[in-house]
């Protein structure tokens, strides 16, 4: 058996599977009701644009998880071998007593009553829906000439979640923490370092989220390092420690504690950890032509590709068990609370029940294809939550396009809310999507109307996978011409499941055997996946492309009103 784990920011899970990557449990403790005395909403602290996560809920929640499983008479003794995955980002730091505390844990008394706070140096750890340090973000484009060459180095602009400006943001406010910090984990390795008791290193996907990592060179950039630590980039270094390259290393064996208390064995291995995105990346087997798209409360776009083709319009990270493969990602704050809030308007209007889709999905559906309404197309852009990409503040943008092609904003009284909100936020976040994707599909071809640029198969994943009218328009809109499939099991699971397989791969790969090929033989096609879409429709596709510069000119006007 192996146990993938997932610290996710509004729930730990755990996910068991077999040899045969088949999987045999899902457990989990949502922090909000689960852990209601750190009085989160899902799972964060919000203070104007700072947002924050209380580190000993999640020590306390994987006891909380693993006792879960022991009560629910998991076989825990038979795990062999463990690796996990975390909100990407987010940065814990550790006080200088801390390694020796981890080494003396006895499995008498909990996790957290021994930890916290002595073995931190900051309680918190700022969440990757933070976005407030926009002045961080420009010194470190600064330092190495803008944010096209930050992305060329490192996979990325600056972003305000990224772990660098966070890190340079608490030494400008907290310096006194910063300086009682002996080392700063992310919150994969945090979650591995608890497993095997002692300070686990940064995985090589995890550390392109910080903007300090020179991807191609595989080394920290000194001149950011410089700009983050105020001219201590040595210190900094070493806090930050040495990144693991390898996904499939054998760190240690899982800590006594967790033997003692757990019954795991004494022989169960622990591997890296890793991003949740790069984990969801190994929950299938990804060929470089497919997409995956993960709906859950943000979307995210996954992509799995030997071309390192950076650009400020997204992030490319090193794939975490494979390389020369890259992932490359769009991350969306606003995804399905921005579907529900019209959801809810359409809901109380047609006075229907309040959480049921059919109405939005009869009206989405309804309203008409470009096909029929080609000359007077109308866009929404909606963003409860300001939004990474276009880089935005809350709000939201109706605009009408010109048989020119060009973006008229248009005032409320000009749109007829909710009913054409519910098709509109499908096609703006699907063509958000087709957008900046756009360069890994064929990338010589320029003619986004040719039907070679768009994926093979796209597979969905998360909660709104299961939505009809969601699915068929991003078929509509993104194509695929061997179309689109939803993961049947696991689904709302994938990323804890892709640590679970990263955990198999590693015990039982043969010599040399990549991660793909190792999931390629276990796959069960039939029993995994369901076609959902038929993705490309000829001409529909075309048309949607075709609109692809207005959308491009709308997110300018929307980011221009932002700044
Ligand atoms: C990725 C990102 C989010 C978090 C969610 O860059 O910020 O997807 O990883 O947990």
């Amino acid at each position: 058996m192996y146990l993938g784990l997932d610290l996710s920011t509004q729930q730990l899970k755990g996910v068991i599977v077999d040899a045969q990557l088949r999987i045999q449990s899902e457990t989990s403790v949502s922090f909000d009701v689960d852990l209601p005395h750190y009085k989160t909403k899902k799972g964060v602290y919000v203070q104007g644009r700072r947002v924050l996560s209380p580190v000993a809920m999640w020590i306390e929640a994987l006891d909380l998880l693993l006792s879960r499983m022991l009560e629910a008479n998991l076989p825990l003794d038979q795990i062999r071998c463990i690796s996990g995955a975390g909100q990407q980002h987010g940065s814990v730091y550790w006080s200088y007593e801390a390694e020796t505390i981890l080494s003396h844990i006895t499995s008498d008394e909990s996790l957290v009553s021994q930890l916290e706070p002595r073995a931190f140096a900051y309680g918190l750890s700022p969440n990757w829906q933070d976005s407030s340090t926009q002045l961080e973000c420009d010194e470190i484009e600064k330092c190495v000439g803008g944010s096209s060459n930050l992305a060329r180095l490192t996979g990325s602009k600056a972003h305000h979640r990224f772990t660098g400006p966070q890190i340079m943001k608490l030494r400008n406010e907290f310096e006194e923490s910063y300086k009682k910090t002996f080392r700063i984990s992310l919150v994969s390795s945090f979650l591995c370092s608890l497993m095997i008791g002692k300070i686990a290193p940064i995985d090589c996907a995890d550390i392109c989220g910080g903007s300090f990592w020179d991807i191609e060179k595989e080394e920290y950039i000194q001149e950011v390092l410089t700009t983050i630590s105020g001219g201590h980039s040595a210190e900094l270094r070493q806090k930050l420690g040495k990144v693991c390259m390898n996904g499939g290393e054998k760190l240690g064996r899982v800590a006594q504690y967790h033997q003692q208390r757990y019954g795991f064995s004494s022989k169960c291995e622990v591997i890296p950890f890793t991003g949740d995105n790069p984990a969801t990346l190994l929950a299938l087997p990804l060929l470089q032509t497919d997409a995956m798209i993960s709906l859950g409360t943000s979307t995210t776009m996954l992509l799995s590709t030997s071309h390192y083709l950076p650009l400020p319009d997204y992030h490319m990270f090193a794939h975490p068990t494979t390389k020369g493969l890259f992932m490359a990602m769009l991350c969306y704050k606003n995804g399905s609370l921005a579907r529900e809030l019209i959801r809810d308007d359409i809901n109380r209007k047609c006075e229907t029940e309040q959480e049921s889709w059919t109405k939005f999905n009869e009206i989405a559906l309804a309203t008409s294809s470009p096909m029929d309404n080609n000359h007077k197309r109308r866009l929404g852009f909606y963003f409860p939550l300001p939004e990474i990409i276009p880089q935005s503040k809350a709000g939201t943008w109706h605009f009408e396009i010109s048989s020119e092609g060009t973006p008229q904003l248009l005032s409320p009284d000009q749109w007829n809310s909710p009913e054409e909100d519910a098709r509109a936020i499908l096609e703006s976040q699907s063509l958000d999507i087709r957008m900046r994707s756009q360069p890994f599909f064929e990338p010589s071809i320029h003619d986004c109307t040719d039907i070679r640029k768009q994926a093979s198969r796209i597979y969905v994943v998360g909660g709104a996978s299961k939505n009809d009218a969601v699915v068929q328009v991003l078929g509509e809109v993104l194509g695929g011409h061997d179309g689109i499939y939803r993961q049947l099991i696991g689904f709302s699971n994938a990323c804890a499941m892709g640590a679970a397989n990263k955990a198999a791969w590693a015990a039982l790969k043969e010599p040399g055997q990549s991660f793909e090929e190792f999931v390629k033989n276990q796959w069960n096609e039939a029993a995994w996946i369901k076609k959902v879409d038929r993705g490309y429709r000829a001409g529909v596709w075309e048309v949607y492309g075709s609109l692809l510069h207005s959308v491009r000119t709308a997110e300018e006007l929307i980011t221009q009103t932002s700044n």
